[in-house]
């Protein structure tokens, strides 16, 4: 399938300590949320074919910056850092929650955001929290149920189901896509590029008339 844009020639340009310190806030940006360790690096990185674009597998809570990644200019993609790992001390969880937020809320060139979700696991809490905020933003969610090579193909389309008719509170309002993902796999990446290609297309669009 073609995309409209040539995501393998991403590269890396900057990384954010926090919110009050980001890269200029031109063109349009397209934002990876998720809990440490669900695959965020790994689906930037699958998505470009680039083996170490976004730092994978390290300890999980220890990416706190926020990554930026130029598709082409004005074009970026943005690895998040993970929140709600066990481990992490609360005040620190709640830093980067804050923050997240604050990104999701003031940064104008955001125009969309996808979250990965564990398809072997129930939807969190913060899960909830993130994707009923950018609803409330009215921003557009891509949900990606992640590490889909880890059951079969029946549990696959089972908890797809499960997890589009139980996105709370989302149901009539917000525009909310779910799909199967999996980097291991290749699995949904064209999805991911068609929704992306349409996210960006429609920002510039939107940017233009500015
Ligand atoms: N089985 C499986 N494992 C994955 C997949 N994507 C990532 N992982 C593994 O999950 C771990 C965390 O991945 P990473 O991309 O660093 O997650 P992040 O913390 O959300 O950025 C690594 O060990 C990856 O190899 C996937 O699609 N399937
Ligand atoms: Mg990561």
């Amino acid at each position: 399938m073609s995309s409209k844009y040539n995501y393998h020639i991403t590269h890396f340009v900057y990384s954010a300590p926090c919110i009050s310190n980001l890269f200029y806030d031109r063109g349009i940006e397209i934002a990876f949320a998720g809990s440490s360790n669900v695959g965020k690096s790994s689906a930037i990185n699958i998505l470009t074919n680039q083996k170490n674009l976004a730092r994978t597998g390290k300890k999980p809570g220890s990416t706190k910056l926020i990554n930026f990644f130029e598709v082409e200019p004005g074009i970026r993609l943005v690895d998040l850092p993970g929140y709600g790992y066990a481990k992490v001390p609360v005040a620190l969880k709640s830093q980067w929650q804050y923050g997240i937020n604050e990104y999701l809320q003031k940064r104008e060139s955001l125009k969309g955001l996808v979250v990965l979700i564990d398809i072997r696991h129930t939807i969190k809490y913060l899960d909830k929290c993130i994707i009923q905020f950018a609803v409330e933003l009215n921003l557009p969610v891509f949900i990606l149920l992640n590490k889909a090579d880890k059951i079969t193909a029946c549990a696959r389309q089972a908890q797809l189901n499960n997890v589009r008719k139980n996105i709370p509170s989302i149901q009539g309002k917000g525009d909310v896509e779910v799909e199967i993902f999996s980097s291991w796999q290749m699995l949904g990446v064209n999805k991911l590029k068609q929704k992306l290609d349409s996210w960006f297309s429609s920002g510039r669009k939107i940017n233009s008339l500015i």
